[in-house]
């Protein structure tokens, strides 16, 4: 059943630091020109643990929204939702065939790979460096080339997912993978050029933009909670 809270000012509230999965709502609501309020709130107690954001979203996680009082989490159900709202035909895909691989695609990102590139990231990337662990950036890699290897496939006859154009299975794929940006992708080189195509978009560049902004007002003691609470 869905919840909902009480009108705000903005028909849109986006939930969450553009450091974490917010960053997929706030480019989907970028790409659609939408205008919203972000509400930047942080992780944990202090954050979207916090008893009056646990009232909207019980799980305590990152992202959520409210639209026109409608509550809705989970990152990649909240770009369907909005792409299907304010661009079907376009952004969202137009036929029930072409809506389907919208949603594999999604599903497919979720479950082979957004781990796997937040553990790599972390441990390659994120946290201090004397506190990286090795073997768990190598095994993420390793989980990593088989589905990266079926997306380089995917986009090498053609230069979006669902073909000719950019939609939103596009965005939620790149969006679950940006921080793939930097591993070493020589190995899978249409992958690397469609992630390119995709993250160069004007409102993906914007939303990068305040999650590189978030990444560097990081403390690395955030960063080492989001290892521990997250189990990465
Ligand atoms: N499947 C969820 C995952 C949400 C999630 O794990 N968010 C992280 C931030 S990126 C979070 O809130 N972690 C802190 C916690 O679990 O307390 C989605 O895609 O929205």
């Amino acid at each position: 059943m869905a919840s909902s809270v009480e009108q705000s000012s903005s028909p849109l509230r986006i939930y969450g630091i553009a450091r974490t999965r917010a960053f997929r709502a706030l480019w989907v609501a970028q790409e659609l020109g939408l205008d919203f309020e972000h509400l930047p709130i942080e992780i944990g107690e202090a954050g979207a643990r916090a008893p009056e954001f646990l009232a909207i979203n019980p799980n305590g996680r990152l992202p959520f929204i409210v639209d026109d009082g409608f509550v809705l989490f989970e990152s990649l159900a909240i770009t369907l939702y909005l792409a299907k709202k304010h661009s079907h035909g376009k952004l969202y895909p137009a036929t029930l065939q072409d809506e389907a691989r919208a949603w594999q695609w999604s599903f497919w990102a979720i479950s082979e790979v957004d781990r796997g590139v937040n553990i790599w990231s972390l441990h390659a990337v994120r946290l201090p460096p004397a506190e990286r662990d090795a073997q768990k950036r190598d095994a993420a890699l390793a989980v990593l080339a088989a589905p990266f290897r079926v997306l380089d496939a995917a986009v090498a006859m053609q230069p979006y997912l669902l073909g000719g154009d950019f939609t939103v299975a596009d965005l939620n794929v790149a969006a679950v993978i940006s921080r793939a940006v930097d591993m070493d992708l020589a190995g899978v080189p249409r992958l690397k050029a469609w992630l390119d195509r995709c993250l160069e978009r004007p409102a993906a560049r914007a939303a990068l933009a305040l999650k590189a902004q978030a990444d560097r007002e990081t403390p690395p003691d955030v960063t080492r909670r989001i290892a521990r609470i997250n189990r990465l």
